[in-house]
């Protein structure tokens, strides 16, 4: 299984021997702090000025949330993470001393945006992390102990990594049990006691495909090449059937991943950050993913910062303080009723001062109707895209495997207007249905770039069509 980031390595810490980040990231735009904080007010008041909402309309089956119709607030932003690292470290190695130039641009930015919103009102309702609470593990190669591994032998780091993809793909192979016995233990079931491949058996097998959710269109296609296979004699058996099948799906994932963003290594190395905006239907899993993606490239030697887009529902925020928390990446917030595009901004502009690698952004699952929330989206990737040449470099969208057909239709809406470079499947460990991975490659033409199998941290994966199909066949 893939590694989860591959921009940068961990290898070039090693080689490049240290803790010091400058010569892996000397490229990219240099920090423009000078006028941050009137830039990113005047952009919020400006956005303050907008019309008030309007009522809202459901976006899929779920009904609307109510409005607040609350005056769109002033800038408050509040930054949260910087919590331990999700690897434990012995409380004796914690360097509370060392130093934590990546949370500094960010708190005092803080402290002066909050000083200009004290002026305007009396009361200022912040919530900062104080700096003494950004105690972080110690990168120092003299260290004894270090998360990126420069205590170790190569040696030590490889069977690392070795016991953590066959983690992984045991996980995987978990996740898709159900679909498996949906899908191929149907198929020997249609092959026990049978003399002869007939028309009858065809038929059986267009059932198992069609509820394993691999979908009309997909299911014909492939039985048309089984067809053909059994009547040239190549399909006598259950393996080579199976072994037809697993061929078709491959051909078609591979067809999917010469669109959109297959790798994020298409991107080239100096572009930083890397821009990363997840947006798709509510309760689909975006923030759950936000948070195990942020975990997993953080892991990897990576900055990572958090943009809370996702001002409409005002628990989508504090949802996501908890997964930035619990990671401890930092995360860039204001209030609920914010502009979207206002909180991008600010964490753009953030990004850059602090050099971070990637930013990952959150947007809202829900609008006051769907044409709100693709305008929405589409004045978010103008602001990143100025803000940051080429960004969002990707723009994932996540659809809830357990939604089957129906999530396959709501993504339709998001292709149209939001630009989608790829997917992310999750809940794939919640249905027997797994076969919506095909559909999407075979419908959306996109490639599925990760795949949520579990509600926790470590449970999301890097799609791999090979293992997927080994998963299913295997
Ligand atoms: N079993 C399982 N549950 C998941 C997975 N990913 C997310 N969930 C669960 O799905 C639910 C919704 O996840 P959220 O991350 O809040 O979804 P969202 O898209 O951010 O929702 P909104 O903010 O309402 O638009 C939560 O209960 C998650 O724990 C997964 O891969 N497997
Ligand atoms: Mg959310």
């Amino acid at each position: 299984m893939a590694l989860f980031w591959k921009r940068k390595k961990k290898e070039d810490f090693i080689t490049l021997g240290l803790n010091d980040r400058t010569p892996v990231r000397t490229e990219g735009t240099p920090a423009d702090t000078s006028n941050d904080t009137s830039a990113i007010e005047a952009r919020v008041t400006a956005e303050s000025n907008a019309p008030a909402l309007e009522a809202p309309a459901a976006l899929g089956a779920e009904p609307s949330a109510p409005i607040t119709a609350a005056p769109v607030p002033v800038l408050e932003p509040a930054i949260t993470g910087s919590a331990p690292s999700p690897a434990p470290v012995a409380p004796a190695l914690l360097t509370p001393s060392a130093p934590v130039e990546v949370e500094q641009p960010l708190v005092e930015r803080s402290t002066a945006i909050n000083a200009a919103s004290s002026a305007a009102s009396s009361q200022t309702p912040i919530q900062t992390t104080p700096p003494a609470r950004a105690v972080v593990p110690t990168r120092s190669p003299f260290a004894t102990s270090s998360v990126l591994g420069l205590n170790r032998s190569m040696e030590e780091l490889q069977a690392e990594e070795a016991a953590l993809e066959a983690a992984y793909t045991a996980r995987f192979r978990r996740a898709v049990e159900r679909t498996r016995d949906t899908l191929s233990g149907r198929i020997d079931t249609i092959f026990q006691n049978r003399k002869q491949i007939d028309a009858a058996l065809v038929d059986e097998l267009e059932e198992a495909l069609i509820s394993a959710d691999l979908g009309v269109t997909t299911t014909m296609e492939i039985l048309d090449v089984v067809r053909r296979g059994i009547a040239r004699k190549q399909i006598g058996d259950v393996e080579a059937l199976k072994a037809a099948i697993k061929n078709e799906i491959l051909g078609i994932f591979s067809k999917a991943e010469a669109n959109g963003v297959k790798s994020e290594l298409e991107v080239g190395s100096d572009t930083v950050p890397y821009v990363l905006m997840i947006v798709g239907v509510n309760g689909v899993g975006k923030t759950t993913t936000i948070g195990k993606l942020a975990q997993r490239i953080k892991a990897e030697g990576n900055d990572v910062l958090i943009c809370a887009a996702d001002t409409f529902r005002a628990a989508a925020s504090d949802q996501l303080a908890i997964w930035a928390e619990r990671t401890g990446v930092p995360l860039i917030q204001q209030k609920q009723g914010t502009d979207p595009a206002a909180v991008l901004f600010d964490s753009l502009k953030a990004a850059k001062s602090r050099r971070s690698d990637v930013l990952i952004v959150d947007t809202a699952g829900r609008l006051h109707n769907k044409a709100h929330l693709m305008a929405e989206l589409e004045k978010m990737k103008r602001i990143a895209g100025r803000e940051v040449p080429g960004a969002p470099h990707e723009t994932l969208l996540v659809i809830d495997a357990v939604t089957g057909q129906n999530g396959l239709e709501q993504a339709r809406q998001f292709l149209k207007t939001a630009n989608v470079t790829g997917i992310v499947l999750t809940k794939l460990d919640g249905t027997a249905k797994g076969g919506i991975a095909v559909a999407i490659a075979k419908e959306l033409n996109l490639p599925i770039r990760y795949v949520g199998i579990g509600e926790r941290v470590d449970d999301l994966v890097v799609f791999d069509p090979q293992q997927y199909a080994d998963g299913l066949f295997g």
